[in-house]
């Protein structure tokens, strides 16, 4: 298949593409989560769910594999560096206790996907403790095993986990397209210097492009 993108038209099939959902986890989107605790108006976030979940649908009923990713930590944090607890000034930091249980620890309500793009049956599910999806995941060796050699990005936020996510991606060869309503930041200035950074020089890290582009090509067949 091949649709318009920006810079340049991007091909993939989808036997060797995955979607991948980063962080779209209560924590970021939902009030009382660590996103808010850093004094983010999470609104912001929650306006891309209904294009992220028409994007979910498309390609589980195309048959490709969907990546999900969540910033999570151990309960006893030790794969939280002091650096990353430490930072800034939050109301809550990493692993207290907070509205929807401890922030940024696995298992808990707020480190669950929002239940509109809620995983189902087959689809991967990573834990990161970092903002890039590769670091300390096995997230590229699962990825070879299934032959996959394309990305498709969504999720929050544009500027950190995403970018992040897809640098990380570009440099262990995959071709990486972030779908450009799919994704939000809680500062439209920075989603709209991701988009361009990444994109820029010839698609240096990537490709962008509107998830209407992928759906029409899906549609078509
Ligand atoms: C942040 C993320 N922003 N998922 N995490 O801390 O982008």
């Amino acid at each position: 298949m091949q649709i318009d993108a920006t810079p340049f038209p991007y091909r993939f099939d989808v036997a060797h593409t995955a979607l991948v959902l980063i962080d779209m986890q209560r924590d970021f989107i939902e009030p009382g989560g660590f996103g808010e605790t850093l004094g983010n108006d999470v609104s912001l976030l929650e306006a891309i769910v209904p294009a992220a979940r028409a994007m979910l649908e498309a390609w589980r009923a195309a048959g490709g594999l969907v990546v999900h990713t969540r910033e999570a930590h151990r309960p006893d944090l030790s794969d939280c560096p002091p650096a990353k607890r430490d930072r800034g000034n939050p109301t809550l930091r990493i692993g207290d206790a907070g509205p929807m249980g401890r922030i940024l620890v696995m298992g808990e309500p707020g480190n669950q996907i929002i239940e509109a793009l809620a995983p189902v049956d087959g689809e991967l599910v990573i834990d990161k403790p970092g903002k890039g999806a590769f670091y300390a995941t096995g997230l590229h060796e699962t990825l070879q095993a299934r032959g996959i050699t394309h990305l498709l990005f969504g999720g929050v936020t544009t500027e950190v986990c995403v970018q992040t996510s897809m640098r990380e991606a570009n440099d262990r060869g995959y071709d990486c397209l972030l779908l450009e309503d799919c994704t939000e930041s809680y500062f439209p200035h920075f989603k709209a210097a991701a988009l361009e950074m990444i994109r820029a020089q010839g698609a240096i890290v990537g490709w962008t492009a509107p998830s209407s582009a992928v759906l029409a090509a899906l549609h078509s067949g």
